[in-house]
């Protein structure tokens, strides 16, 4: 007898999973089905799991494909169960591909082409699946589409790109239902969009996209004029769509406890929020550093002095280094009627990426890489009442950012519930990235 094993959340059971349960079950004798935990799908930092695991559990049994479930409960769980029922062949979704090689070692693991394009409209309107598309190809796109697979309720269907064989490639390397360079036909198959295209176009591509009525997922910066800005935050009420800037680190859970902590008074009043962010190669940007370290990294910097300081600076001062017409290195100062918010971008230099936050009674200190806020240390004159925290940030934030936006869709709070990232938040960052702007080209 042959003995298969897979396993998998199979959450919102959808056709996918049904696919995936019959090929592995037609690959052997005996299907054994590992339905993952709660608790291990939050240590793993899957999101947004909507049913219980006993629905779940329900759902693989009604497949009629499993001869047995059980619970997967952590990690490393895999080997044992393999070992254990005397397992022949593990069997996964090819979005995993490469990732359980390891387990060559005791069964043969074979990965199962993944079911593209979960298109049954009946399937989105009542299980609630985001269908999202994405625009641009560049890097950072291609970041996201593995970390979407760890945002439960939301399958990333297509790509558009202007360059068709961009998004020819995009779109088979990520195992996609569909590529496409017209935009109309694009838009016609997804429900909401993720645009990662470079932010010279975002503009245009946001509006169209709400104008045709899709929920929009949208990098920052997301423009570079604070009209523009409004007008699209506008053009999503009027419209009733989500529209969010992407900017995974004000989703993350350390760094929302680390602001509500502040908040709350534990160091003071606040006087100083001193926060550094650089790059020595921008490889993992989304565009070209052509476009200068305020445009790349000031929506990061402004992000905890606007949360803690608010929105209403007295004066703000920037201190640019220009090379080649674009600022490589910027510090920029703004100044608030109780405290000083100060920050320092740069492309194409090194320094410790840490944020500093000076209180009347103490103070906080995020170490680098302060924007997935995994530590923190609250400090004190008397070091006995120091205290440190610790958070998960799980692969490199991105599903966190989606994984808000999915919530918005699902939940229809965009205007009500954004107190994470609020809109005037967003619009501020962009008005002073603006304003930078201007200050460089005279
Ligand atoms: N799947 C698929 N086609 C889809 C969606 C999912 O073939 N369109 C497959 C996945 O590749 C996986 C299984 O269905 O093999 C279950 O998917 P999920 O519920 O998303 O679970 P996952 O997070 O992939 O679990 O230990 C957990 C497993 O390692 C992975």
């Amino acid at each position: 007898m042959t003995k298969v094993i897979t396993y998998g959340t199979f959450d919102l059971f959808h056709e996918g999973h049904d696919n995936l349960l019959r090929r592995a079950k037609e690959l052997g004798d005996y299907l054994i089905v590992g339905v993952t935990a709660e608790r291990y799908d939050r240590e793993r930092g899957k999101l947004n799991v909507h049913n219980s695991l006993m629905q779940r559990i329900e759902d693989v049994k009604k497949s009629g494909f499993a001869d047995e479930i059980i619970v997967e409960e952590y990690e490393g769980q895999k080997i044992e169960d393999i070992v254990k029922y005397e397992v022949d062949i593990f069997a996964i979704g090819s979005d995993w591909l490469g990732q359980f090689n390891y387990l060559e070692e005791y069964c043969k693991v074979v990965y199962l082409e993944r079911t593209k394009g979960i298109s049954s409209t009946q399937l989105r309107n009542e299980k609630q699946i985001v269908e999202l598309g994405i625009i641009g190809t560049e890097s950072i796109a291609n970041r996201f589409v593995p970390e979407s697979k760890y945002v439960s309720g939301v399958i990333v269907k297509g790509v558009y790109d202007t360059n068709e064989n961009s998004a020819m490639e995009f779109c088979q390397k990520h195992e996609l239902d569909f590529y496409s360079s017209d935009f109309e036909e694009f838009i016609s198959k997804v429900s909401a969009v993720y645009i990662a295209c470079p932010n010279i176009s975002h503009y245009d591509y946001v509006k169209k996209c709400l104008e045709c009525g899709r929920h929009v997922l949208c990098e920052k910066p997301m423009v570079l004029s604070k009209n523009q800005a409004i007008e699209l935050y506008n053009l999503s009420k009027e419209q009733n769509l989500v529209l969010i800037e992407a900017l995974e680190t004000a989703y993350s859970q350390g760094f929302v406890h680390l602001i509500s902590l502040v908040k709350s008074g534990v160091i003071g009043e606040i006087r100083d929020v001193d926060v550094s962010f650089t790059l020595q190669n921008s490889e993992n940007m989304q565009v070209s550093d052509s476009n200068g370290s305020m445009i790349e990294l000031a929506s990061y910097t402004l992000l905890p002095i606007l949360k803690i300081f608010g929105i209403n600076f007295k004066n703000i001062k920037f201190f640019p280094l220009i090379k080649n017409g674009i600022d490589v290195f910027t510090r920029g100062i703004l100044e608030y009627d109780n405290g000083i918010g100060s920050f320092k971008v740069g492309l194409g230099v090194k320094s410790e990426s840490d944020l500093i936050i000076s209180g009347t009674k103490g103070y906080v200190y995020v170490p680098s890489p302060w924007n997935h806020t995994e530590y923190f240390e609250l400090r004190f004159e008397n070091s006995n009442f120091n205290k440190k925290y610790f958070y998960k940030f799980d692969g490199d934030g991105l599903r966190y950012e989606l994984n808000e936006f999915v919530r918005n869709i699902t939940l229809k709070t965009n205007h009500s519930n954004d107190y994470l990232f609020k809109k005037r938040e967003s619009i501020a960052i962009i008005e002073i990235i603006e304003k930078f702007l201007n200050s460089i080209k005279k």
